[in-house]
């Protein structure tokens, strides 16, 4: 088993879809424990620190005025391989190339347009959620049927 920690964050079509719920509910279904989440129109610095390592892309400009544009849906999301299992539930980054069953692949249809996002590996969730997150805005906290689940 690997405790982990994942960014999420559900970008301003996802919030102005209507998608939150929907989107929220596949991550609590698949079994990961939501230990921070926030809403807020994120400043330029902040998006283009985010996504600082496409800052040569020629969609970055693009990118941040819309990440920049509205509300999102800041999550940390923990749980067994969450890291990984995050992006299966994300699907590929192109939502027409995205599994049906993935939230991209079911919900997407335009790659400026793909509903959410989720870290790619473990230092990527770290910095993630370190420049998303303060350390006092996180939970840590047991489901009450916590212990149901680890005895056999
Ligand atoms: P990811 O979100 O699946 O990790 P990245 O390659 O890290 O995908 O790209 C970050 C975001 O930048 C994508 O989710 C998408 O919104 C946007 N993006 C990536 N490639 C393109 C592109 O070719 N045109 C427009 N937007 C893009
Ligand atoms: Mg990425």
């Amino acid at each position: 088993m690997t405790l982990e920690r994942t960014f999420v964050a559900i970008k301003p079509d996802g919030v102005q879809r209507g998608l939150v719920s929907e989107i929220l509910g596949r991550f609590e279904r698949k079994g990961f424990k939501l230990v921070a989440l926030k809403q807020l129109t994120p400043s330029r610095e902040l998006a283009e620190k985010h996504y600082g390592v496409h800052c040569e892309r020629p969609f970055f400009k693009g990118l941040v005025d819309f990440i920049t544009s509205g509300p999102v849906i800041a999550m940390v999301w923990e749980g067994d391989g969450v890291i990984s299992s995050a992006r299966k539930l994300i699907g590929a980054t192109k939502p027409l190339e995205a599994e049906p069953g993935t939230i991209r692949g079911d919900l997407a249809v335009n790659i400026g347009r793909n509903v959410i996002h989720g870290s790619d590996g473990p230092e990527t969730a770290k910095f993630e959620i370190g420049l998303w997150f303060d350390y006092s805005e996180i939970n840590e906290w047991l489901p009450s049927d916590n212990q149901w689940r680890i005895e056999s």
